[in-house]
């Protein structure tokens, strides 16, 4: 068994599903009354695939444009990040461009680039479709994806997807020299978070 170890960044607008989709994966349970993150927490996820067993350091940060400021301290050094907007919510799709954007601008390691249009559920209200937000992702060089919380699509395949093409990267005769991706054969610690104040979100 090959280990591989990855940090995964959630960004995207407050509201947007970020926390619920990350505790989804990885406890398997929602809860409906989701409390704002503060700040910002990190978890660990687990793919296994092939001979692979990743483990995707992901962190969820805050949407609230006071820590905003923070941001940067999570994105720096990570492999892939994972830009979430609600499909329902034209504003929050808006969004994803800042914070690629500003990812890039400040950083060149994220080599995984994935666009997330969440709450495929909401088909009364969804405003953006998929043809729509494909192309955009296309577009920033990013991989566009969908996924539902609330009828639990998606999200499997998502954290399945990002891990297939970190292994990719790796083993790539060309992986680009600012990739910090390791072969680890340390198991990862249980699951942890930081910030502990108020970002029980999900848990109780
Ligand atoms: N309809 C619907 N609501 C969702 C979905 N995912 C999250 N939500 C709701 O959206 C709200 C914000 O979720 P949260 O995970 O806290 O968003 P975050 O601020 O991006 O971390 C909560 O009320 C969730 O119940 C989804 O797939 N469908
Ligand atoms: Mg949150």
């Amino acid at each position: 068994m090959k280990r591989l170890t990855a940090k995964l960044v959630f960004m995207g607008s407050q509201g947007v599903g970020k926390s619920s989709i990350i505790t989804r994966y990885i406890k398997g349970d929602f809860k409906k009354e989701c409390e704002a993150t503060i700040g910002a927490s990190f978890m660990y996820a687990k793919v296994t695939l092939r001979d692979y067993q990743i483990t995707l350091k992901v962190w969820d940060t805050a949407g609230q444009e006071r820590f905003r400021s923070l941001v940067p301290m999570y994105y720096r050094n990570s492999d892939a990040v994972a830009i979430i907007f609600d499909v329902s919510d034209r504003d929050s799709f808006n969004q994803v461009k800042n914070w690629i954007n500003e990812v890039r601008k400040n950083t060149d390691t994220p080599v995984v680039y994935y666009v997330v249009g969440n709450k495929t559920d909401l088909i009364d209200t969804r405003v953006i479709m998929y043809e729509e937000a494909e192309e955009f992702a296309n577009s920033v060089n990013a991989r566009y994806w969908e996924t539902s919380v609330y009828s639990n699509t998606g999200i499997q395949d998502l954290f399945t997807n990002i891990g297939r093409n970190l292994i990719e990267i790796v083993e790539s005769s060309k992986p680009p020299v600012h990739l910090k991706l390791e072969i680890d054969p340390e198991e990862a610690p249980n699951n942890e978070r930081i910030n502990n104040s108020k970002i029980q979100c999900c848990t109780n």
